[in-house]
């Protein structure tokens, strides 16, 4: 129990501004255990396949341009419906419009460099799918997290 995971990214305006340590703060906060951690570059291939649901809309060269400009951290967090929680923590796509408390709503102030990427909780299988993109299996530790026994009841 407790063991669904998400596939979460700090994107390249995150990284450039120092941000990552932040991102990784509020997660560990809210109680979620990091599974997975990779600090990669996202080459041109790879932005496609994970962006593919948006390949046509007008933003999509725009995304793929960006998401691929700099390195960025991807993760693996695991907790009770860690896929929709991550998403609450997130906040609203547009940072503009994103709201207080979130980290898009604290940190971000743009539609298209919003910070964070999380797994879609309304799309069926987005986790596991994006997980299965960005890591091998071997890279995703089984460990305790001793914290999570005072996380839930
Ligand atoms: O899942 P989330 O990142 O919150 O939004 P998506 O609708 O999946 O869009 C992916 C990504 O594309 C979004 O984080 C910013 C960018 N984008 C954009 O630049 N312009 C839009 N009108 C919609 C999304
Ligand atoms: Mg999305």
């Amino acid at each position: 129990e407790h063991d669904e995971r998400t596939f979460v990214m700090a994107k390249p305006d995150a990284v450039q501004r120092g941000l990552i340590g932040e991102i990784v703060s509020r997660l560990e906060g809210k109680g979620l255990k990091l599974v997975a951690g990779k600090f990669m570059r996202i080459d041109e291939e790879l932005a496609h396949e994970h962006y593919g649901e948006h390949e046509d809309k007008p933003f999509f060269d725009g995304l793929v341009e960006f998401i691929t400009s700099g390195p960025v951290f991807a993760m693996v967090w695991e907790g009770d419906d860690a896929t929709r929680q991550v998403r609450r923590l997130m906040g609203a796509t547009d940072a503009r419009e994103a709201a207080p408390g979130t980290i898009r709503g604290d940190l971000g102030n743009d539609l298209g460099h919003n910070l964070i990427h999380g797994s879609d909780h309304e799309d069926e299988g987005a986790n596991e799918r994006e997980i299965d993109l960005f890591f091998d299996d071997e890279e995703l530790l089984d460990w305790d997290r001793d914290a999570s026994t005072w996380v839930y009841e």
